[in-house]
């Protein structure tokens, strides 16, 4: 009897292991774009088109290769609106009694793949580098986790930038040498852009049609929607952009949305591109003396060391992990998130950046958009589901562990070991921003002051005794406590007011 294997909208890989166990003459391929979805947050219209396009593309790759594909669009008349329900309704239609998933990246889809009125068989989703069972193992015995030491496991079971035991140049992580300030040019000119073809377009118009009046920009539309555009986007940036890569990692330039960034996120999380491959494309321009240690070793740290190590630990945590609000923070999160007016300028143009291309480069989630919403005290929960549905390669595997862990410490220093803030001064020497914003970074309390300066204090007032003997923050307490007591008050008010003037929807 024929099974059903299902093919979810960021599985579009074709070594998929709910693939590589089904036949090709007996079994169907299960696909279906449904508002279940596309509606549990109010995805990126740039974000949908991507899924759809790609799905599109890869269920026509797989009719190419034999198998029976039964594929869903959106405006189906006999769509059932859930993954689930289509497993249910193909399963009718073709006779089959069990599906073949790939287990996916969200616990909300687990759980109700797990509930299904079909039986489901969940395959372990390989394209990771590490196993939850050798994340767990890793985990076991350790009382604190850094992503450090995890990494260096990495490093030895992929055998990347090895030298026999040992790492390439003496030195496990080069992250010093990832740091400098914004240049004041940029040689590259930006990912590779694809021309929409007859796919693309027709997807775009339903998604102009259906999701229009969602946050951000449609168009231009010009990512890669199959493996072999996906792959081209990456030589190109291996060959144009990698080399500086590791110097300017964290510079931020308003009007150089994307610096030295590989731009391929998105495409390694729906299955474009192989994780792996894409390292040891890495690994090779390294050997050939084509990119330096420093780009090399931090690209390919971002890859084996973060983003499993992000995986890990969401599946570790399970699904309460989203939930998670250490810091007990509930302020609601501001319009200006949503393109409301602001004057603080490094804040407007993240934003500004996110609706036009559904991408930001992890510095300035981290330190404009995700270190506001800490210093702020906004509540993490509406933080996480903005940047779920916001960027392009949001999946909450990764994304609420970046969010909920590293940004928010929001889970108690399950993942950072201090929070992620920063006061203008950082911003001013890693950005072009405060150069003709309204606020000036240099003054620390006053009319014009600016609104990280004020906050910064705030936040670690107001956090002292979580954070007081965390060995990483004594500098800063010290520095705060050798203020003068009347300047210590000025600040705490100004900030008190900046947060009521932001509460009350004030243009802040
Ligand atoms: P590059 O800077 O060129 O890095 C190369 C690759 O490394 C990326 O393509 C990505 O696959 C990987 N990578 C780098 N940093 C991380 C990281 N911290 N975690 C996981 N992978 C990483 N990344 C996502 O893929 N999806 C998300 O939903 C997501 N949400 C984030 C939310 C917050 C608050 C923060 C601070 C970071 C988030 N990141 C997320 C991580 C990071 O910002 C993006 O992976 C990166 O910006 C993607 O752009 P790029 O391809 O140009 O990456
Ligand atoms: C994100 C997304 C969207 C917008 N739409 C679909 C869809 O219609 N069909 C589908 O199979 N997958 C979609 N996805 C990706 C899923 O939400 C994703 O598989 C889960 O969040 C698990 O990572
Ligand atoms: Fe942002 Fe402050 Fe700089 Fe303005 S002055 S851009 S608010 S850091």
């Amino acid at each position: 009897m024929s099974r059903l294997v299902l093919v979810l909208g960021d599985q579009l890989s074709p070594g998929l292991s709910a693939l590589r166990d089904a036949d090709p003459d007996s079994d169907i391929v299960v696909m279906a774009e449904v508002t279940e979805e596309t509606d549990y947050v109010r995805h990126h219209p740039k974000k949908i088109a991507l899924i759809f396009a790609a799905m599109r593309k890869f269920a026509a790759r797989l009719r190419d290769d034999g198998w029976d594909v039964r594929y869903t669009q959106l405006d189906d008349t006999q769509n059932a609106g859930s993954i689930v329900g289509e497993l249910v309704r193909r399963a009718e239609e073709t006779g089959a009694s069990e599906a073949l998933v790939t287990e996916p990246g969200e616990w909300r889809l687990i759980d109700k793949l797990k509930h299904a009125p079909i039986k489901t068989r969940i395959l372990p989703d390989d394209r990771f580098i590490a196993s939850h069972q050798e994340f767990e193992a890793w985990v076991e015995g350790r009382k604190a986790l850094r992503m450090e030491y995890f990494y260096r496991e990495m490093r030895r079971k992929t055998g990347l930038l090895m030298e026999g035991s040992d790492p390439a140049c003496g030195e496990w992580n080069f992250d010093h040498e990832n740091r400098k300030p914004a240049p004041g040019e940029v040689d590259f000119s930006g990912p590779m852009q694809f021309t929409p073809d007859e796919t693309v377009e027709e997807v775009l118009a339903l998604v102009e049609a259906r999701f229009g009046n969602h946050f951000g920009d449609l168009r231009p539309f010009w990512f890669a929607t199959t493996e072999g555009e996906a792959r081209r986007a990456l030589s190109h940036f291996i060959s144009k952009a990698l080399p500086k890569f590791g110097d300017y990692q964290d510079a931020m330039l308003t009007e150089n949305r994307f610096l030295y960034h590989a731009v391929i996120s998105a495409y390694i999380n729906i299955g474009l591109l192989d994780p792996l491959e894409v390292c040891e494309r890495v690994a090779e321009a390294y050997a050939a003396g084509d990119v330096p240690i420093n780009a090399a070793e931090g690209f390919i740290r971002q890859i084996i060391g973060w983003r499993e190590y992000m995986r890990g630990i969401y599946f570790l945590k399970g699904p309460d992990y989203v939930q998670g609000n250490a810091l007990g923070h509930a302020r609601d999160l501001p319009e200006l998130f949503w393109g409301g007016e602001t004057q603080m300028r490094c804040l407007a143009k993240a934003v500004e950046q996110t609706a036009a291309e559904a991408y930001a480069h992890h510095i300035q989630r981290l330190m404009i958009t995700g270190n506001f919403a800490l210093l702020a005290g906004i509540d993490p929960h509406q933080v996480h589901e903005w940047y779920l549905a916001v960027y392009m390669d949001a999946f909450e595997w990764v994304e609420a562990p970046n969010t909920v862990g590293m940004s928010q410490f929001a889970d108690g220093g399950v993942i950072a070991s201090k929070p992620y803030v920063s006061s203008g001064a950082y911003i001013n020497r890693m950005s072009d921003y405060c150069k003709g914003c309204a606020y000036s970074v240099s003054k620390k309390t006053g009319e014009g002051a600016c609104p990280f300066n004020l906050l910064y204090w705030h936040f670690l007032d107001r956090h002292r005794d979580r954070f007081k003997d965390n060995a990483r923050m004594g500098n800063m307490y010290r520095t705060w406590d050798r203020m003068d007591a009347d300047r210590r008050e000025t600040v705490i008010a100004e900030a008190s007011a900046f947060l009521k003037r932001l509460e009350s929807g004030e243009i802040v």
